[in-house]
Formats: C-alpha cells, structure tokens, sequence
C-alpha cells in the first residue's frame, strides 16, 4: 500500500561515473524545494511533503525512505549527468507501488524517449515552472477527477500505452509563464500580478528551506567551507540557493551555442520585484542561518534595472551581511563597468562567468561577433578591482577550435590562474545536449543515437561530446582533455578551486 497524501521530491545526485564542479555539493538543489513549497501553500490539507538532495544524501537512504515512507507519488529532479541514478530511483520507488513523474531540463527536452524506454517513469513534466503542473498531476493521483490531458506540459501513456503529450521539440514555445497553455495565467490574475508587467515570479512563495533534514545544510555548509571559506573576511554561517530572475539577455543567433537553459532557449525572462528578492534573502538567514547565498539566475547581469532597483530596497534592518554569487556575462560587464559596482552594492562577492575560450575566433563562434578576449580579460580585471572572485568556466572543442586555438585558450586561461585573476576555474570538452546547438547538429546529421542499449539517452556523455567533436571540431576530445588536465593542474598548483562539468571522471583520475 502506498500513502497517496504523501510525495517523496528529490534531486537525483550525479551519476557516480561523473566528473565534479566545485559547486557541486555545495549549494542546495532548491527545484525540489519550490516544488515542495508550492504544494504546501496549494494543498495545506493532509498532504506529507518530504523533500531530499540525492547529491548529498546518497542512494542507499533514498531507498529506506521509500521502503518506509511508501510515497504514493515520487517525483525526480533529473538533469543530463543524473540520469542513472534518477532511473535507479524510479525502479525502488515503482517497486514498492509509487506513481513516478521526472522534471527538470534533461527529463523535460527527452520526455518522449524517456517514456516510450523506461517502464518504471510514468509521467514527465516538460516545464520551467513544474509547480502547477505537478499541482495538478499529484491532485489526479490523489484521486481528484482532472483527466492528464488537461495538465500542462506532461507527457503521459494514454490508455493503449502510446506516448502522448508535451513534446519538448514541438511545445517549448508554449512554456512560457505568461502563455495561456502553461496554465498560470489565472493563478497569476488570483495573486494580483499583472503579466504584462514584469514581476511575475513574486508568484512563487519564499522558499521552505526546512522541508530539507538540518544535516543536509550543514552537509552544504560543511563542502562549501572546505573549498570556499578562505574566500571569505567573515565566518561563513550558512549557504543557501535562491531564483528570483529567470532569463537572459541574448536572443536568437546570440544565445550562447552550448547553452541549454530551457527558458533562456525560448527567449523567456522573469523577474521577481526587488522587494521579494530581498525578503527571499531574509528568510534563507532565518531559516538555516545563511549569509552565502547563491542567485541562480542565468545571466543575472542582464539585468541593470532589477540589479538597480535591488540596491535601492536594500532594507536597512537585514541583520547580516549577505555575500551573493551570482552569474554575470563577461560582455555586460565589460560594455557597462558601472554594473560591477551595482553588482558590489548589493553585496556580490563572486561572479559565475562563462568566459568559455581565449581565443577570438572559437569564442565568437560560440557566442557571436561581440564577444572578445579583450572583453573577457577587461571583465575579470574590473571584477577583480572591486574586490569579487571570479569562477570562470571554459568550453572546449568547439567547431571552430584547431591545435592553435585550443593551445591560445589553454595558455591564457593558466596565465590568467598565475595573475590571481581566476578564484576558480572549470574546463572540459563541450557537451551536445537535446536543447542546444551541439545536440541539434548531431541530430541533424544522424549521430545523436550513441548507445543502443539506452535509445532514449545516451548515459555516457563522453561518447556524445567525443563524437561531435570527431566529426565536427578540428581537434580530437583527447586534445580538449588534456587541456583541461592542464589547465586543472594549473589551478592546483596555484592552490585555487577547480573542475570539469558534464564529463566523465576517468578523464581527470590519476593526472
Ligand atoms: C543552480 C544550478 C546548479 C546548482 C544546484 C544544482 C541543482 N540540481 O539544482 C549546482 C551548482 C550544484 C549545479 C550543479 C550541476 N548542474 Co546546474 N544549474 C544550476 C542553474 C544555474 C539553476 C538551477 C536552479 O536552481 N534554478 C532555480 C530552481 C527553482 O529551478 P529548477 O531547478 O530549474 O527547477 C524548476 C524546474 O526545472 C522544474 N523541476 C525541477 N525538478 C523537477 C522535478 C520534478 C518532478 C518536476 C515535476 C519539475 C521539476 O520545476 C522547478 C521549479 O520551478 C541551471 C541553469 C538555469 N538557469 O536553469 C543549471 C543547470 C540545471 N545545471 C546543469 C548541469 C549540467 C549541472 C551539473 C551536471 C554540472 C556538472 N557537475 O557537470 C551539476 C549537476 C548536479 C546535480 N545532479 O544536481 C545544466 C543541466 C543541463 C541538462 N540538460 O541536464 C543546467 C541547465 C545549466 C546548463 N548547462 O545549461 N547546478
Ligand atoms: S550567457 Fe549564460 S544564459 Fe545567456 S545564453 Fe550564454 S550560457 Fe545561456
């Protein structure tokens, strides 16, 4: 017997074949927990809401609990380097009788795949926001008479087994918060919050850090002050993950070609008012003590006027002295100076920059014609000037990369760890993704199918970064590893954090 008035929510963790960031572990997976408040607020009646990060909670607990919660619907935060474990996480959950539903951006652009393979996932919801939808699919599991066409964005199997539904491909433009079909207009007409105007994040309510165990924060605290604390003039207390802007700056041919932000793709922006982003930061030191707090939003320096109106509703009561990480485009930064010192006034003290490559030709290939080195290294000075640490992430093996290029990138990037402009840097071999311009040329061309036995994703992603770059980049994947190993061992020799996303372990052990 399941308990149909409980839902199990949980981030599955990276693979275990997986290479680290040096964020990983660090910063709570906060898409669990704005589910998980979203249906406290919805459904206050009777319902158990039991939210876990698999990152750091591992999976033999995930299987006890569900041995001993029986959740009657488990629903799975899955992203492109998680997908075993999500899948492991299924198969417990299905075995002792849960509904499964997968959200996040792997499930939601592979969500026809995922149910035409996998048995044990019932349902994905293809979405940005999954509040609402899993609102409604949790009502219809609990029994509720709301028939599964009528939620937005899932993608189900109808009576005779086929796979039908939100299509990833077909629908993304429809995924937008403001669009009739992705069903929040009314509940944004019942907040008071006009969709026209811009604020429409202030719909969601301020994050229930407490539905994760106090040990999960203080597991985050504890990773997060082995790599970062010497970043630090004043004791770290806590770390806490926020989203309060959704979106970025660049449109159409200038969205980054790597990028695979669900939202960013579709050209969606969504802000909350100044007011809640600070009354988000006040609650996460409320409620588990947090003075390091990550703003997810990608890219945050796109936007000056939010930035602006945050430093104007700073309240003068805070308590605390919040120290915020933030991403920041190099190009913004670069073009516009006054916004690093923005960015300073309302309390940034490190910068998330996708610098991506220092070579001309490889970074306007991968970002457009205005972008440059020049730009990038102009960024990290001002950036250094005023005091905020800079991880920087570089993408290798673009179409565009030769031995020269790579070499010109490999080379700046170390000089750039050596004149302390780097607090932490991330190198790897570029990944294909369903949602991004890699992933769309491999399937263009026939070749994003790597792994016969695993149809709808290819669970290693080595093999599907090392075929684009054979077939496409002029150099091999072993040349892009082995100018991350270089530039990694740059960074530990200069004593600074590093690491290599999206890429498998083996490529960095033992070198
Ligand atoms: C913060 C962040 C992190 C944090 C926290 C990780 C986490 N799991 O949340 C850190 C730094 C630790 C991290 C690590 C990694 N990240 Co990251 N990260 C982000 C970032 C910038 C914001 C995510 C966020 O917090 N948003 C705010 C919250 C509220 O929204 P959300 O998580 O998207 O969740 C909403 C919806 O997606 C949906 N949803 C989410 N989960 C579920 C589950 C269910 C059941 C349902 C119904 C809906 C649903 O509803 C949620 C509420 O609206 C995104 C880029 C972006 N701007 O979206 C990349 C992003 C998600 N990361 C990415 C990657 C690749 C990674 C790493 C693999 C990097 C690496 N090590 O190689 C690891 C994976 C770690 C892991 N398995 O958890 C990719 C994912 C690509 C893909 N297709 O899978 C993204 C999209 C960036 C990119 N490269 O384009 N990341
Ligand atoms: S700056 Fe970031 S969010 Fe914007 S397109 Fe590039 S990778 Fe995507």
């Amino acid at each position: 017997m399941v308990n149909r008035d409980l839902i199990y929510l949980v981030n599955a963790g990276n693979d275990p074949v997986q290479s680290a960031v040096s964020n990983d572990g660090s910063f709570p997976a906060s898409g669990v927990l704005a589910l998980g408040t979203w249906l406290q607020h919805r459904l206050p009646d009777g319902l158990e809401v039991i939210c876990r990060d698999g990152q750091i909670y591992g999976m033999d607990r995930i299987a006890r609990d569900m041995a001993s919660y029986r959740p009657g619907l488990v629903g799975i935060s899955t992203l492109c380097t998680s997908y075993q474990n999500a899948l492991k996480i299924a198969e417990m959950a299905k075995s002792y009788g849960a509904k499964v539903v997968f959200g996040n951006d792997q499930a939601s652009q592979n969500s026809i795949p995922v149910l035409q393979n996998q048995r044990n996932v019932d349902f994905v919801i293809g979405a940005e926001y999954g509040e609402l939808p899993l609102e409604l699919l949790l009502r219809h599991v609990r029994g509720e008479d709301i028939p599964l066409d009528k939620i937005p964005s899932l993608t189900y199997r109808d009576a005779s087994g086929n796979v039908v539904g939100f299509d990833w491909q077909r629908d993304k433009g429809k995924l937008s918060i403001v669009s009739p079909f992705s069903g929040y207009l009314q509940a944004l007409h019942e907040a008071g919050i006009d969709p026209k105007k811009n604020g429409a994040l202030d719909l969601f309510p301020i994050l229930n850090r407490n539905l994760f165990p106090q040990e999960h924060w203080q597991t985050y605290l504890a990773n997060y002050s082995e790599r970062f604390a010497r970043l630090h003039k004043e004791p770290v207390t806590g770390v806490a993950t926020m989203n309060r802007a959704r979106g970025c700056s660049r449109k159409g041919d200038l969205v980054c070609k790597h990028c695979d932000i669900g939202g960013v793709l579709t050209g969606e922006v969504a802000l909350s008012s100044p007011e809640m982003f600070w009354e988000e930061i006040r609650a996460a030191h409320n409620q588990v003590r947090a003075n390091s707090i990550y703003e997810a939003c990608d890219s945050f320096s796109s936007f000056p006027g939010l930035i602006k109106g945050i430093a104007e509703a700073k309240p003068a009561d805070l308590g605390f002295n919040p120290q915020l990480f933030v991403y920041a485009q190099a190009r913004d930064l670069a073009n516009h100076p006054e916004r690093v010192q923005m960015l300073k006034d309302i309390g940034v003290f490190r910068a998330n920059v996708g610098l991506e490559s220092m070579s001309d030709s490889t970074l306007r290939h991968m970002k457009g014609e205005k972008d440059s080195v020049e730009q990038n290294e102009r960024a990290l000075h001002l950036l250094k000037d005023a005091g905020i640490h800079t991880y920087g992430s570089f993408v290798l093996g673009s179409e565009k990369e030769t031995p020269t290029t790579l070499r010109e990138t490999t080379d700046r990037v170390k000089s750039l760890i050596e004149n302390g402009l780097l607090s932490d840097a991330e190198a790897q071999p570029v990944l294909p993704l369903a949602g991004n311009y890699q992933g769309r040329i491999l399937m263009a061309n026939g070749l994003w199918k790597v792994d016969k036995e695993h149809p709808d994703w290819p669970v290693n992603v080595d093999e599907l970064s090392r075929t684009y770059i054979h077939n496409f980049s002029g150099v091999s994947h072993d040349d892009c590893v082995v100018a991350a190993n270089e530039i990694r061992a740059a960074a530990r020799k200069k004593g600074i954090n590093f690491g290599s996303g999206a890429s498998r372990r083996e490529n960095y052990d033992k070198k």
